[in-house]
């Protein structure tokens, strides 16, 4: 081959239409996949995302050599492996001398950063071509966003149900509603139980990457044995069917419901598949639609699916692209305390935090309700000091990257970004766990008690919470009942809440900072 152009293929970029890929002839070509340790470890991230990633990397490596791209593998224990992208870049230049880099942009801003660094570095041209896999671009978000007081997820969700044609009945909403979400809270009724997800056996290569990981990545937060990613595309495929089938039809119903040890419930559990490229978001949702028009599941259920997809995921990668590099350091309502360690170990005696603790440790996975209404309002309430809970989300889930995880984080669940993306934060008491989960019945904590070590710490906290942030939120209208009951609590009450969460705030054990990072 004379000069070919180098295309590196990151490891959330397993898609046979990447726009690198598409543009590019195989002839003239090496495609360049490393596993860098830098990646895995810059935060500790939990062992079954690391082997999903790798795994995927591999089998997707296997399936362009077969379809006649020439690959450069860089396996983590190549003992030449330099660890970083760009010492590896550094080291495929000297081997294939080409004239030239073609990549798709990096979806986080951290590697987005690196590879600014690139052309200078190697001497090379670096072209950067779009990651058409999102259904709206760069400029189109923008465009969307400019001059708009309030970012609101709704109307460019709307926007996107134009653009795609998806549950539109001529120019009006399938239905005459955009949004059916108000038929899709129920509490769980008793002994609701999920179908069992697909099971996947480890073959050769998720077997030895399995290996690799509990070797290399030993002091990692997670269990690798309940390992059951898809790491093909077609194990997505599979998976995906299973849901659209067996589970799409109540996915809307029992939405924001959870059930003590009920892992997945009637989600999809596709979101890792859907972020690393194994799945087209858009062609799930063309999927689902077709299950409406079948007539094998309803509107509400469907409509909910789809505007998690072209709708939050599609939002929530706008505004991070928007707000970042300040999206990072935001911290709003000046929140400070260090993570407690229960997020790491689950040792508490809050029996919701402790169970979302255990499956998120289990399957690096906790659905979205365990996310934002346990985890993410528990660390809302507290006070948690965004970047450390923002470190937490980035590690342990297999779906994390920056792009999606950091304004779900600080943006959705702590409000950090002073309101950009939620109009009012998500804080709740134990009521609201109570009627959505059968946690409270498990608790040695009561959920009917408001003050005392004995009640449940959600209570007191959601008080504290509002009083200690008034100067900055009272004046949001969505907040005005809240602040208005606050304001008849009298003051005799009040200060029992606040002595009430203080006492509790007092036995929080920070965690260890090398849980997060450091080490390796
Ligand atoms: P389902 O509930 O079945 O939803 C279907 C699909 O919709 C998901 O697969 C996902 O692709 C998309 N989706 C739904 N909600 C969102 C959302 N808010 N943002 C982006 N996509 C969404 N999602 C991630 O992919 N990575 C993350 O790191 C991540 N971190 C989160 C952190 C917090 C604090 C919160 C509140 C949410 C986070 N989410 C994240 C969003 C959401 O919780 C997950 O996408 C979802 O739980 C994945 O499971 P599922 O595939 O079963 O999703
Ligand atoms: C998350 C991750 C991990 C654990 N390992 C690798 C890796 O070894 N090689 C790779 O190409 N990508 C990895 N990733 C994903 C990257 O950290 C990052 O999210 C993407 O490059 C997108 O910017
Ligand atoms: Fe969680 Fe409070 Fe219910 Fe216990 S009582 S499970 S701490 S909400």
């Amino acid at each position: 081959m004379t000069q070919p152009v180098l295309i590196p293929v990151l490891g959330d970029q397993l898609s046979h239409r990447l726009a690198s890929l598409v543009g590019s002839d195989p002839a003239g070509s090496v495609v360049l996949m490393m596993e860098v340790r830098r990646e895995a470890a810059h935060v500790k991230h939990h062992k079954s995302k690391i082997a999903l990633i790798f795994s995927a990397m591999r089998h997707f490596a296997a399936e362009l050599r077969e379809a006649g791209w020439t690959v450069d593998y860089v396996a983590l224990d190549h003992p030449d492996n330099t660890g970083s992208f760009a010492g590896e870049l550094a080291r495929a230049v000297d081997r294939h001398k080409p004239h030239a880099l073609r990549l798709t942009e990096p979806s986080e801003w951290r590697v987005r950063e690196d590879v600014a660094a690139w052309s200078a570095a190697l001497g090379l041209p670096v072209e950067v071509l779009e990651d058409d896999r999102f259904l709206c671009t760069h400029g189109e978000f923008a465009h969307w966003a400019e001059n708009r007081r309030e970012w609101r997820m709704e109307y460019f969700y709307r926007e996107m149900r134009r653009k795609t044609g998806l549950l539109m009945d001529g120019d009006h909403p399938e239905g005459g509603r955009w949004n059916f979400d108000a038929e899709n809270r129920s509490g769980p009724s008793p002994g609701l139980r999920g179908p069992a997800l697909p099971r996947f056996a480890p073959d050769a290569t998720t077997t030895a990457v399995l290996a690799l990981v509990e070797r290399e990545f030993a002091d990692h937060f997670g269990l690798l044995s309940a390992f059951n990613w898809s790491v093909t595309a077609s194990e997505a495929e599979a998976a995906a069917e299973a849901f659209l089938s067996e589970r799409l039809p109540i996915f809307g119903q029992w939405q924001d419901a959870m059930v003590a040890g009920e892992d997945f419930m009637f989600h999809a559990v596709l979101s890792p598949a859907i972020n690393l490229g194994l799945l087209d978001p858009l062609d799930l949702c063309r999927r689902a639609e077709a299950e409406y028009r079948k007539g094998n599941a309803p509107l509400t259920a469907v409509e909910g699916f789809i505007r998690q997809i072209i709708g939050w995921r599609e939002y929530i990668r706008g505004v991070y692209w928007q707000t970042m590099p300040g999206l990072a350091t935001a911290n709003a309502l000046d929140a400070r305390r260090p993570l407690p360690d229960f997020f790491w170990t689950g040792a508490t005696d809050m029996a919701c935090i402790a169970d979302c603790v255990r499956t998120t440790r289990d399957n690096a996975y906790a659905h979205h309700i365990q996310r934002l209404m346990v985890l993410g309002n528990f660390a809302l309430l507290a006070g948690l000091d965004p970047g450390q809970v923002a470190d937490w989300f980035l590690v342990v889930y297999a779906d994390a990257f920056d792009w999606v995880e950091l304004p779900n984080v600080a943006g959705m669940a702590l409000f950090a970004d002073g309101g950009r993306l939620a109009s009012k934060p998500y804080a709740a008491s134990g009521a609201y766990i109570n009627r959505m989960s059968n946690y409270c019945a498990g608790c040695r904590y009561d959920v009917k008690k408001k003050t005392g070590p004995d009640a449940c710490p959600f209570n007191a906290l959601y008080w504290h919470f509002l009083g200690r942030n008034a100067p900055t939120l009272a004046a949001n209208r969505r907040l005005a009942n809240p602040y208005a009951t606050w304001r008849r609590i009298d003051a005799d009450k009040r200060g029992a809440y606040i002595a009430s969460a203080d006492a509790f705030l007092d036995t929080l054990v920070p965690a260890s900072p090398g849980w997060a990072r450091g080490g390796d």
